[in-house]
């Protein structure tokens, strides 16, 4: 179960006060002591992760938070780290406690915004003494029923573990729904040059040769040198060809009239974000000159490799067509600014690492802001000339 990346993972998140008993739940989900748990303010610095496996819901990664009312020195940079862990919160977990109810309050409506799944829980029951009466309570003022637990003496947990699989609603997202079918021949191209990872296959690749041999699709792999012996073996020219950017013009130029052409960053653009908004965002290109001001987001903070496509590449590519002036902000990580309405465009990176939530909550505060975005797959394929000749969905 350890081998489920954490990007395809549900996100549930733990909020509430200090000391409301967040840890403790963290650890009584996991069995495992995974977080500190303690009597003092404040001791949950930084949101913990767990990687877990969930009756009803499958792999899982609960993430414990500092609280929110977290009044310390370091309190504000802590609160503000919790807040941001909505961006990628699939289920937010909200412990209630006899302690007050208006920063509870105030991020269920923060969740509702965002359209995030909420568990509203009434925590420590077992030191509440009229915990029925107050939870009756909680319930009408916050307009969902409320869970009365206590993690320490187990009461409530079986309730608490059928609300998350009731709030899960399993929507299984294909890579390639909508470009085959059961029974389709599917042609991969996939260079394995230098870049390639010694001895094994990137995940894009990996995932979608799974799910097409789960589909039920003959399922075909070639480098792009053998590419026409490929399609010489077959019968009948593939379905689908779904190839590597990279090898995209030479692949076009022997694709068979028949096949529909697609390319991984394209697949994954969409599977990952919005790729109809993406397209649309592309289209910014067209208004962008010497003055316009572009943001590039990427996802990890890796060591920039020598033809790093955010920042190198990319940059390049831009300036080479808009003008060297062009000025290019990179941000990586956590950076993702809360306001864009400075750039004219926003590209985002592919978002490996990223779980869906978390690639459409940064779609949707650029589009909120009027602010095009689109990604590298669908920017690279627009600038190379491509993005015409592939179906994008
Ligand atoms: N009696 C009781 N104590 C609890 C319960 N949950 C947490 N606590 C105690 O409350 C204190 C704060 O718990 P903790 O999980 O660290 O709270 P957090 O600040 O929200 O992470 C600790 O002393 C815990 O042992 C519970 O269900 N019942
Ligand atoms: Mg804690």
């Amino acid at each position: 179960m350890q081998t489920t990346p954490s990007s395809e993972r549900i996100h549930i998140a733990l909020y509430g006060r200090c000391n409301a008993g967040k840890s403790t739940l963290m650890n009584a989900l996991t069995g495992q002591e995974t977080a500190i748990v303690s009597s003092t303010p404040g001791t949950t610095t930084d949101p913990v992760r767990k990687a877990i496996e969930i009756n009803g819901v499958g792999a899982a990664v609960i993430i414990d938070t500092p609280g929110l009312d977290d009044n310390t020195i370091l309190g504000d940079k802590r609160v503000a780290r919790t807040a941001k862990t909505l961006d990628q919160t699939d289920i937010a977990i909200v412990l209630f406690t006899d302690k007050g109810y208006d920063i509870e309050l105030q991020l269920l409506d923060e969740c509702r915004i965002r359209e995030i799944k909420t568990i509203a829980v009434l925590s420590q029951v077992d030191t509440i003494d009229n915990a029925e009466a107050l939870a009756k309570q909680l319930t009408e003022l916050v307009g969902q029923p409320v869970v009365s637990i206590s993690a320490r003496t187990g009461e409530g947990m079986e309730r608490l573990q059928r609300a998350i699989a009731g709030a899960y609603s399993h929507e299984e997202r294909l890579i390639t729904e909508g470009f085959c079918s059961a029974g389709d021949t599917v042609l991969l191209v996939m260079p394995q040059d230098k870049s390639a990872p010694k001895g094994r296959l990137i995940q894009p690749q990996v995932q979608t040769i799974r799910e097409l041999l789960d589909r039920g699709c003959t399922t075909i792999c070639c480098t792009p040198d053998n590419m026409s012996q490929a399609l010489k073996a077959l019968a009948a020219p593939p379905h689908l060809i779904i190839t590597d950017s990279q090898a995209f013009n030479s692949v076009y130029e022997q694709k068979p009239a028949e096949s529909t052409l697609t390319s991984f960053s394209i697949l994954f653009a969409r599977y990952k974000g919005d790729i109809e908004l993406f397209v649309e965002g592309v289209k910014a290109l067209k208004g962008i000159t010497k003055e316009s001001r572009i943001l590039i987001a990427e996802a990890c903070t890796h060591q920039p490799q020598n033809e790093d496509i955010g920042r190198v590449k990319l940059p390049r590519l831009l300036r080479k067509r808009f003008g060297e002036e062009l000025r290019i902000d990179i941000v990586g990580g956590a950076e993702y600014p809360e306001d864009l309405t400075a750039y004219d465009l926003v590209i985002h990176c592919g978002a490996c690492m990223f779980n869906r939530k978390h690639v459409l909550s940064r779609v949707e505060r650029a589009r909120r802001q009027g602010v095009a975005i689109t990604n590298y797959g669908v920017i690279l394929a627009a600038l190379g000339g491509i993005l015409d000749r592939v179906k994008t969905h």
